[in-house]
């Protein structure tokens, strides 16, 4: 059992003692959390807030807002951008990235985030979250754009997500490993539950969209089907099978008990390299799940490699239990 330690105290100690973090980094953690708090709020009111339903607006990647999408994104922005810590923001649902306004002191971090991951759940009252990446701006003394955010995952200095499900937990990386922390409503302040995480490197669970079997490329169409065939089959073992159709959700089970999470290219938009998000979504999540011990990457190359070209870019995702990752990443290289 962790020892019961503030989000705060455990973030000193990482900054004091393990030397991992600068104080500005810590203070931006901070800022970040709170911002969640606030969103664990508005969500938890549901109905009562009038915050459920569509904001009848579309987002840059087309896809219809939510009332609470736009309020999280709002509450993330506002909390963040008089603090000092940051140069800018970008967000899964501003076509173009927030420089932080010159009334306020610009910062060295870039912070990049899913305001309200899981959208399509939130009227029917299923888990949903915030995902959050944090970069270093570049070395140089020119003004902050959009180049500046195209960084490797393997660049990230801080990533993290905060499930708003039955409780609020909060899941964060600095590099030292993952520590999970909860919600304690009574004292407005999140407290180390768990810390070392550790994701088993064998599953008997896997996470995908069954509904797309149709449409995916064929060592997908081997792994799940090896999956189906249970004890009987090339696995010799039966497999279960979860879809929440909310990453912060899926992804938390996994960092709780393992298992495989998969997004995979399929042929609805071969255009598409996939669905999730790379910076904001698949970086933050693959770097939590390698730092918890399991594997990421987009069936050819490890996630946190890839180097981005736009800001909004998709990608294939596949993450979760190593050994289990590994194999699919070895059948798509099987010719
Ligand atoms: P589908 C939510 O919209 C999301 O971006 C992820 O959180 C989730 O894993 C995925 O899309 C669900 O997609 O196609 O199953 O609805």
């Amino acid at each position: 059992m962790a020892k019961r330690i503030s989000l705060t105290r455990y973030l000193v100690e990482q900054q004091r003692v393990a030397g991992h973090i600068p104080s500005e980094l810590r203070l931006l953690l901070e800022v970040v959390a709170r911002a969640c708090k606030s969103i664990s709020q508005a969500v938890n009111k549901g109905a009562l807030g009038g915050v459920l339903g569509s904001a009848d607006s579309e987002n840059v990647q087309g896809e219809m807002q939510k009332k609470l999408d736009i309020i999280a994104n709002e509450v993330l922005i506002e909390a963040n951008e008089w603090g000092g810590h940051l140069a800018a923001m970008a967000s899964e649902e501003m076509e173009g990235i927030y420089v932080v306004p010159n009334r306020y002191p610009k910062g060295e971090y870039l912070l990049l985030f899913d305001p309200l991951d899981g959208s399509s759940n939130i009227d029917v009252n299923v888990s949903i979250g915030t995902i959050f990446s944090v970069l270093k701006m570049p070395e140089d003394d020119r003004g902050v754009d959009e180049g500046d955010f195209l960084q490797p995952g393997s660049h990230q200095v801080a990533a993290g997500y905060c499930v708003y499900g039955p409780q609020t937990t909060l899941v964060l990386t600095v590099g030292d490993g993952v520590a999970m922390f909860t919600l304690d409503r009574e004292q407005g302040s999140f407290v180390l539950t768990q810390e070392n995480v550790r994701i088993p490197e064998d599953t008997k669970e896997f996470a995908i969209n069954m509904s797309n079997m149709r449409h995916w490329d064929e060592p997908v169409k081997r792994y799940i089907d090896e999956c189906l065939q249970g004890k009987e089959g090339p696995r010799g073992k039966d497999f279960n099978m979860r879809w929440i159709a909310s990453m912060v959700a899926d992804v938390h089970r996994i960092m709780t008990r393992g298992g495989i999470f998969m997004y995979p290219w399929d042929k609805r938009e071969p255009n598409k390299p996939g669905k999730l998000r790379l910076m904001y979504e698949a970086n933050p999540m693959g770097w939590l799940i390698e730092q918890a011990g399991g594997a990421a990457t987009n069936g050819k190359q490890r996630i946190l490699d890839i180097q981005p070209t736009q800001l909004h870019e998709r990608v294939s995702v596949i993450l979760g239990s190593k050994n289990e990752v590994d194999r699919v990443t070895s059948y798509h290289s099987t010719l």
